[in-house]
Formats: structure tokens, C-alpha cells, sequence
């Protein structure tokens, strides 16, 4: 079958080319207008970014290469094992605009699974983090240091044509996703290790019979076949939410200057340990856990509500609610919630899951102020993993990060292909607006 890179091959050039008419075409076409509250405003609806791989419908959701993921889900192929969608089949997809046969998302996994190899001293460098060190920043950290190894940093500095950047971005981003599953499984169980007890050492390897999330899932220490699915699940859903959030856009701007894909995925990991983005999941389980333990397995509707208020008094968010963007359910969201009414009916924390759905958006609706009072990827999937064991919370929003890197390095190469410039918006001070708008 056809390798990501024949097929790369062959896509690049028309593309390139489409994108030559669109801009001669439509190049002067006016995306809006900017006001100054916008720009104090975290830059809300200000169009800015070119993004090919997904875009955001604040209705639907999003939508990957025009697929929304509903529809996206069943199309995906399988592997040889498990019956949800493997993630190398989404990377495929946005990296090519088509949905790969089963043929070619194997291959690719194969393909992955060769590359799963990381240096030995960042291997030594993992083990030496103090267990306490924040998983996300462990995964930063292993991250840069894997930029020893960059052909795109190598490639550039030897000054070969700037039309062939996009070969070796390529390779790195490969490289990087492959490495992703051995440095996360590693700090999982370095973070997870007994009191005492030593760090990994050697001996966590690729197994190139499994498929990415299986391996991710069998070097962490999970054997069952349900939660390889659960995890398939996750890596798929997570992988992509359009060009501006804080981690797509941190990896774009960044790889502007031309910092190889290790030096921008890093940076976009710093980016997706913020509380108010990536972080939310591990924040989410813990709402939902301090609520049980106040309120016991059998609340109702009235109580939880009654604690979700006094939440918002004391001037805290309720995690797992409301979007920058979005205005209606993520479908993320319920694609995880129909998955736990399956697998786990019984689970206490999903009947909390539930109630939270029947109390929050009404609550969060009042006053008008919250904009999008629904919920979003994170107010589930920490109940599947605690559910399947995986249950230190710290850990969740690197999962959250194995699953971007499809996302955003596939953003970010498509920009190189298309020898996107260096980003550079222009800002003002507080003065230069009222000069701008003020009276003389
Ligand atoms: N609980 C309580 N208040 C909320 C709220 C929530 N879940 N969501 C928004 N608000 C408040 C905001 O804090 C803000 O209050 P302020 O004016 O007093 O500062 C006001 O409502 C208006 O905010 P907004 O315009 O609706 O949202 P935003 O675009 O500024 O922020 C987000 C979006 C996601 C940061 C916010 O909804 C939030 O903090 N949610 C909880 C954290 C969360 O779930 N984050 C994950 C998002 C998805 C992801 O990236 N993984």
C-alpha cells in the first residue's frame, strides 16, 4: 500500500497549487473588522490564522478535513485488535484530506512503530525527575531534548532549499509522534512508582506488533483490551480543536520562526498545561471526586445544584463547562459519555457526570454572562479513565497532549508545505488607543 509519504508526495503539489488560485482569487476578500475590545478581549473572533486540518463550528463542533466527527467515527479504520478507530487513521486524515484504507492506517502504525525509539540519555533524563515534578512538565522537557535529534534543525542548518523544508518537518513529525507513547508511558510510571522504589531503567520498548495506542497502553501497565479501546477512543477525539486554541496556536507561531516540530510541540505542551485549556481534565475529575465525597452516591438534582453554586460564589469555575468557541454540547463530550453508558453503566462518578449535565448549563445560563453554559471535551473523559484505573489525575492532561500531537504538528507541517512567514501581529500600548480614538 501507499506510504504517508508517497501519498504526501503527491498531494502537496496540487495542493499548493489550489491554494496559489484561492489566494490570487480571494486574496483581498476582508474577514472582518477589529475593534479594540477585541484586542483586549483575547483576541475572540478575530480571523487571523490559516489552519487546513479542522475547523470549528461554534454549533457542530468540530470538523475534521470537512468530516464532522460523528460522522468521522465509524469511517476510521480499525486495526487488527479492538473495535474503535485507531488515531494513525485520524493522522492520516489530516494530514492528507482522505480517510486511509484499513491497508494504509496499518501500515502507518507499522510504520510508527519502527520510529518508537528514543535517545538513552533522555530516558536517564525522565528517571532522574523527581516523581513530584508535574508530569506535563516532564513531558515538555523530554520533549526539547528530543530536539537532539531533529533532521528539519539539521537539514536547515546544512541550507538545503527552502521548497524541501516540508520533507524533513515531515520526518521529524513522525519521529515525534512515535516517540510520544515511550516518553508518556515512561513518566506514567516513574510518577506511578512505589514510594522508594526505583525509576523505569531500561527495558520499556515498542512492540512493533501492537498498534500505537496499544503499545502506549501496554508500557504503561494496562493489559486489557477494553481500556486499549477506551484509549483509542481518547487519542482520536483529543487529536485536533482548529488553529487558535492556546496549544495549536503556540505550535504555530512558534514553527513561524522555523523552530523544528520537538521545539514547537513543546512549547505547545506548555501551553496545554493551563488550567482554563488542557488542564481542565485532571481539574474535572477532582470537581467531580470532592463532590461525591460531599455529597455521597446518592445526591439529588437539588444538591448538586446547591454545590455548584456555592462553587461559582466562592469565584471558581465549574471545570469541563464552557468554550472560547464552541455554543452548543461538544460532540466530544457525548461521544465519550455514549462510550462510558456502555461500557461503565454503573460507575457512581457517571451518574455525576449525568446530574452535573441536567444542573450546570441552566445554572451557568443564568445572568447571561457565561457565554457557552454546555459542556466540553473534558466534563467526561476523566470518569474513563478513573474507571479503567487510571487514576492519578496529574497525568491526564498528558494524554490529552499524546493525542494534540496529531493535531497540531499536521497544522503546522501543512503550514510549512505552504511556506507560511514568520507571525508577527501588530500590537498597541493603552496610549497609542487613545490617541487612535480619544479627543485631541
Ligand atoms: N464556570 C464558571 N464561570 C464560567 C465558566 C464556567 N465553566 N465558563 C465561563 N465562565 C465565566 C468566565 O470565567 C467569565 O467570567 P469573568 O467575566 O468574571 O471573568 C465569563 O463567564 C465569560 O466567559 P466566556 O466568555 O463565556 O468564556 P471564555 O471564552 O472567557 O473562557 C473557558 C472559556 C473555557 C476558559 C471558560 O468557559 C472556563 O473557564 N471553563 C472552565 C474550564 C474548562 O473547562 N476549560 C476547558 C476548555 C476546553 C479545553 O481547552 N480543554
Amino acid at each position: 500500500p501507499n506510504t504517508l509519504h508517497q501519498r504526501m508526495s503527491e498531494i502537496v503539489p496540487n495542493r499548493l497549487s489550489d491554494i496559489r488560485i484561492i489566494r490570487t482569487k480571494y486574496g483581498k476578500g476582508n474577514l472582518g473588522n477589529v475593534t479594540v475590545d477585541m484586542a483586549y478581549g483575547g483576541m475572540r473572533g478575530i480571523v487571523g490564522l490559516i489552519w487546513e486540518v479542522s475547523l470549528l463550528d461554534p454549533e457542530k463542533g468540530i470538523t475534521l478535513r470537512t468530516h464532522s466527527l460523528p460522522e468521522l467515527l465509524p469511517r476510521l479504520p480499525r486495526g487488527r485488535r479492538g473495535s474503535e478507530p485507531m488515531p494513525e487513521g485520524m493522522l492520516w486524515l489530516l494530514l492528507t484530506g482522505e480517510v486511509p484504507t484499513k491497508e494504509e492506517a496499518l501500515g502507518l502504525s507499522a510504520e510508527l512503530a519502527k520510529r518508537g525509539v528514543v535517545e538513552p540519555w533522555i530516558e536517564d533524563v525522565l528517571d532522574q525527575c523527581p516523581k513530584t515534578l508535574h508530569p506535563m512538565t516532564q513531558l515538555s522537557y523530554a520533549v526539547n531534548a528530543c530536539q537532539h535529534s531533529s533532521k528539519f534543525a539539521k537539514a536547515y542548518a546544512s541550507g538545503v532549499p527552502k521548497d524541501t523544508y516540508w520533507q524533513y518537518y515531515f520526518e521529524d513529525c513522525l519521529d515525534l509522534i512515535a516517540k510520544l507513547p515511550l516518553i508518556a508511558a515512561r513518566i506514567y510510571r516513574n510518577v506511578t512508582r512505589a514510594e522508594g522504589a526505583p525509576p523505569v531503567g531500561r527495558g520499556l520498548s515498542v512492540d512493533v506488533s501492537l498498534d500505537w495506542s496499544g503499545n502506549f497502553a501496554r508500557m504503561m501497565g494496562f493489559e486489557s483490551d477494553e481500556f486499549d479501546d477506551m484509549l483509542r477512543l481518547f487519542l482520536t477525539i483529543h487529536c485536533d480543536h482548529e488553529g487558535g486554541n492556546v496549544s495549536a496556536h503556540t505550535c504555530h507561531v512558534v514553527s513561524s520562526a522555523l523552530a523544528d516540530p520537538y521545539l514547537s510541540f513543546a512549547a505547545c505542551m506548555n501551553g496545554l498545561a493551563g488550567p482554563l485549556h488542557g488542564l481542565a481534565n485532571q481539574e474535572c475529575l477532582l470537581f467531580i471526586v470532592k463532590m461525591r465525597e460531599e455529597l455521597g452516591d446518592n445526591a439529588s438534582n437539588d444538591q448538586v445544584e446547591a454545590y455548584v453554586r456555592a462553587i461559582i460564589k466562592s469565584g471558581q469555575v465549574i471545570p469541563g463547562y464552557g468554550h472560547a468557541v464552541l455554543r452548543k454540547t461538544d460532540p466530544r463530550y457525548t461521544c465519550q459519555k455514549e462510550w462510558a453508558e456502555m461500557h461503565l453503566p454503573d460507575d457512581p462518578l457517571l451518574k455525576l457526570v449525568g446530574q452535573l449535565f441536567e444542573v450546570v448549563p441552566r445554572v451557568l445560563a443564568e445572568g447571561g454572562k457565561v457565554k457557552n453554559p454546555w459542556p466540553n471535551v473534558d466534563a467526561a473523559s476523566g470518569v474513563l479513565l478513573n474507571h479503567y484505573g487510571l487514576k492519578e489525575t496529574n497525568y491526564y492532561t498528558v494524554l490529552f497532549g499524546v493525542s494534540r500531537a496529531l493535531g497540531v504538528l499536521s497544522g503546522t507541517l501543512w503550514a510549512r508545505i505552504c511556506g507560511l512567514p514568520i507571525e508577527r501581529p501588530k500590537s498597541l500600548t493603552s496610549e497609542e488607543v487613545v490617541r487612535l480614538f480619544g479627543p485631541e
